[in-house]
């Protein structure tokens, strides 16, 4: 594989249409000749096999959206949409390893780290040398993130950090976490929260087994526990107090690029939808000419367009420096319940073969109801909509 980051030189923004398709068109092959003859691998597995993850570094995916002077490749939204898109049509588990260090694991460090933090830990994550991930769910703070209840108590020139994580997609192999947790307990709401970054080796952090999900074999989650956890002070990012909305525009890039790996996936649904009706024959000809499986694929690709170009849209206006907390909600709202149906669809076009291992339709129907439920539920995506159409009327 090419080390084709080497070859990106210049501005932050690629922009250059040119040296765009080229990387969209590395990835699209990448994702076609390595990532999908490997899904079956992966998901029976459960571990990312070390020549494809040391590929992935090479390439430079673990960089994509950190900014050029820390070693990434600082791709805009849009660019970052375009790669999720591409990187989508494939098993979402693939891309989970990388996706954090591009997006939820590193992007507070990005948005509200000091010049000496981003220095430390921005050019391991853009390399892959350290992986990282993003710790804010917690057994009884979930949908209601900013009741979490892990303290960080201030000792000197330190912080002692106690409590438990829950589900951290990539803990089991992480180097750092990026640990939301209560600096001022007698503020009980988001305003006594603050953001921590913890390293793997500090002594107090044990993890707890590796959780048996419904799908996407291969993306490892798992609690994280602090026991008097001692953080540097210095670890921090952004002010005390500033840590969950730290948290929340970190989620707000978050469902956008969720959204844009919805859209992928939606795209090799109905490629491998459009496949089999092509080739199976029933009543003496290929089902896709069955009226009633025409109408499963055309509304497949109708919302998958639709999804499309919402997300391509809400990204340029963030490129353009608008606030896009609506937007990006209603991105993952729609996207994300899109994406289940066209699985669902894409099922039912295979008939009985569409329940069967031997179809990857059957995995994808499993990985794709996540995206309904982590970076916030559909529910709180029409919360966070509701409310901020609220807010803008008052
Ligand atoms: N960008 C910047 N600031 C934001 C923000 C955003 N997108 N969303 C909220 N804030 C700010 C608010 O403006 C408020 O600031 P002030 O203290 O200055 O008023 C603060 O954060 C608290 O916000 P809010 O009052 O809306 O908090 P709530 O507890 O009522 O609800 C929700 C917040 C429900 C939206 C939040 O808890 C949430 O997103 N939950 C889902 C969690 C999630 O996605 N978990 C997945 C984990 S990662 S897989």
């Amino acid at each position: 594989m090419l080390a084709w980051a080497l070859a990106f030189g210049g501005p932050t923004m690629i922009r250059d249409q040119e040296t765009l398709n080229q990387l969209i068109d590395l990835i699209d092959r990448f994702v076609r000749e390595r990532l999908v003859p490997a899904e079956n691998l992966l998901a029976e597995s459960g571990r990312l096999p070390d020549d494809i993850l040391q590929e992935m570094k090479e390439l430079g995916l673990f960089g994509l959206t950190i900014p050029e002077e820390y070693g990434g490749l600082g791709l805009t939204m849009e660019e970052e949409i375009l790669v999720s898109i591409a990187l989508g049509r494939t098993s979402p588990a693939f891309r989970s390893v990388m996706g954090t260090n591009n997006g939820i694991g590193s992007a507070a460090i990005v948005f509200s780290g000091t010049d000496a933090q981003k220095q430390k830990y921005l050019p391991k994550y853009a390399s892959g040398e350290w992986i990282s991930c993003f710790c804010l769910t917690e057994p009884d703070a979930g949908s209601d993130a900013a009741s979490l209840k892990t303290t960080a108590r201030r000792e000197g020139d330190h912080y002692v950090i106690n409590g438990t994580k829950r589900y951290i997609t990539n803990a089991a192999v992480a180097h750092t976490f990026n640990v939301m947790a209560r600096t001022n307990p007698s503020i009980k709401g988001a305003r006594g929260i603050s953001s921590f970054i913890v390293e793997r080796d500090t002594p107090g952090i044990s993890l707890g087994a590796i959780d048996k999900k419904m799908g996407q074999s291969g993306s490892m989650t798992c609690d994280v526990i602090f026991e008097d956890c001692k953080v540097p002070a210095e670890n921090i990012i952004g002010e005390e107090g500033e840590g969950f909305i730290t948290a929340m525009k970190v989620l707000d890039r978050g469902r956008l690029h969720i959204s844009g790996v919805s859209v992928g996936v939606a795209e090799r649904l109905i490629k491998d939808a459009l496949d089999y009706a092509m080739q199976r024959k029933q009543f003496g000809q290929p089902i896709a000419e069955q009226q009633l499986i025409q109408a499963m694929l055309a509304d497949s690709q109708t919302e998958a367009y639709a999804a499309k170009c919402m997300v391509l849209e809400t990204a340029r206006k963030r490129d353009s420096g608008e606030n896009i907390t609506l937007e990006a909600a209603a991105c993952k709202l729609f996207a994300t319940e899109m994406v289940g149906r066209v699985a669902d669809r894409a099922v039912q076009i295979h008939g009985g073969a569409g329940y069967m291992a031997e179809y990857a339709v059957e995995r994808f129907y499993r990985d794709v109801r996540l995206f309904r439920l982590y970076e916030g539920t559909s529910q709180i995506q029409q919360l966070v909509i509701a409310r901020n159409m609220i807010k803008a009327a008052l």
